[in-house]
């Protein structure tokens, strides 16, 4: 097939004081940062449904984006054709990974049957690209929120038949994912939730989903796919109220139905904005619970209450971002995924690659600044240095288990009132952060 993109070629690392809008700035793949390359540590990955199938219409207009290779018909032509020119433009920009819905790839057909040949037919010519480019996958998933049948949730519906409808789904989708070779698999509960507490047994429909993960994992097994399994956390947005609504209560839940040691979190910034969370918050609740598996990287406009999926181009959040992840021992399985998408305005197929060269640019910068900050280590000693009435003495036998109210009732009662408290230093660690930026 002759080339989507003829006049871009694979895009280069310039450095920082280069000028060409098609080159990296920063994301310099082999260049070694505490101990890993960037491309070890980032793992950077392209979304194949917003940047092969976002069209561009919003709610109050038509479809805007210009991309001559796709006739926009639901043929199995337009299909592989469509997966030529994603892995031109994966390989151009030289990313690693990309991932997709079942959906994303291959048209439904009439019956389930006919849609698997389908979704067969284009995981062929996948298979090839990922073969003939090196460009793996990070993780599949299933589309589970636009066909109409799954109006009232998937595993969450009140209707039997359309939860055994999403196990098979999701069966084939793992099967397909293990035979790409995907690193991982994720369950975004795109419509698990309720619009309203009126028509729904919340228990009921938690039961169901913790019955479906188990079902996943059980399959996971049976067909041998080592990849992670994750859980992505939205609060709302299809739904008023989604189960998964932050990486606590997706923990909580996790827990609660024996699911922890199968699952980590995807974590995903604009989802954690609507939580009322920082994305930083969220990475280090997962964190302390050893479940932090991924990102989708992208960010929300504060203006604008609701989920709008932009690039990340803010150093201080990729900072922040990149922070946690190194404190964390770093991504393994996981990625920074870039589930983001172009601006309606943004329409012409050279937006995407400026977009995604951006993104990449800026969580490398992240990274520089976050292995700066840590090898400085006037962050980390600040932090060591608050708690350190824990390291021995009364705080040493609290941690350890050893004390108890009586004990502490009998130590207070003699020593009158605490130590005095000492500043938590906001502002100088501020400024201490700016000093790298
Ligand atoms: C939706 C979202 C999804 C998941 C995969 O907000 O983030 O695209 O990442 O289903
Ligand atoms: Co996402």
């Amino acid at each position: 097939m002759a080339s989507t993109f003829p006049n871009i070629s694979r895009i280069p690392y310039e450095g920082p004081k280069s000028g060409n809008p098609l080159a990296f700035k920063h994301y310099n793949a082999q260049e070694v940062i505490d101990g890993r390359t960037m491309r070890e540590h980032l793992r950077f990955s392209v979304v194949y449904w917003h940047t092969f199938r976002g069209r561009g219409s919003d709610m109050f207009g038509a479809p805007t984006m210009h991309r001559p290779w796709d006739d926009q018909s639901d043929s199995l032509d337009n299909a592989r054709r469509r997966v030529r020119v994603a892995f031109e433009f994966f390989e151009k920009l030289g990313a690693p990974f990309y991932a997709f819905h079942d959906r994303d790839v291959a048209p439904e057909g009439a019956t389930l049957a006919q849609t698997n040949k389908n979704l067969d037919a284009v995981v062929k010519v996948l298979k090839e690209e990922q073969q003939r480019t090196g460009v793996g996958l990070l993780w599949g998933t299933a589309c589970l929120f636009v066909h109409p049948r799954f109006a009232h949730g998937a595993a969450t519906s009140c209707n039997a038949d359309v939860f055994a409808y999403t196990a098979a789904q999701v069966k084939k989708a793992l099967e397909v994912t293990h035979q790409l070779g995907g690193a991982g698999y994720v369950f975004w509960g795109g419509r698990e939730g309720y619009s309203t507490l009126l028509n729904t047994n919340l228990k009921r429909e938690l039961d169901h989903l913790a019955a479906f993960l188990h079902m996943a994992v059980e399959h996971k097994k049976k067909i041998g796919f080592q990849g992670q399994l994750y859980i992505e956390p939205k609060p709302k947005e299809p739904t008023k109220h989604q189960y998964d609504s932050d990486a606590a209560a997706c923990l909580n839940f996790l827990r609660e139905y024996d699911l922890l040691e199968h699952l980590k979190l995807n974590l995903e910034t604009n989802h954690a904005t609507l939580a009322g969370h920082s994305m930083q918050h969220e990475l280090e609740v997962a964190a302390a619970a050893g479940a932090l598996g991924s990102i989708d990287a992208n960010t929300g406009d504060l203006l604008l209450g609701w989920d709008t999926d932009q690039f990340p181009t803010d150093i201080y959040l990729t900072t922040q971002c990149m922070l946690s992840i190194l404190n964390a021992g770093g991504l393994t399985t996981g990625g920074v995924n870039f589930d983001a998408k172009v601006r309606r305005e943004s329409f012409e197929p050279i937006d995407l690659f400026y977009a995604h060269i951006g993104g990449m640019d800026a969580f490398a910068r992240g990274l520089k600044i976050a292995a700066a900050i840590r090898k400085d280590g006037r962050l980390a000693e600040f932090v060591r240095q608050r708690y350190r009435s824990w390291d021995s003495g009364l705080g040493q036998q609290i941690e350890s288990g050893q004390s108890s109210f009586e004990a502490l009732e009998k130590y207070m009662l003699k020593k009158g009132e605490p130590s005095p408290n000492e500043s938590g230093r906001q502002e100088f660690l501020e400024n201490l952060i700016n000093e790298f930026i």
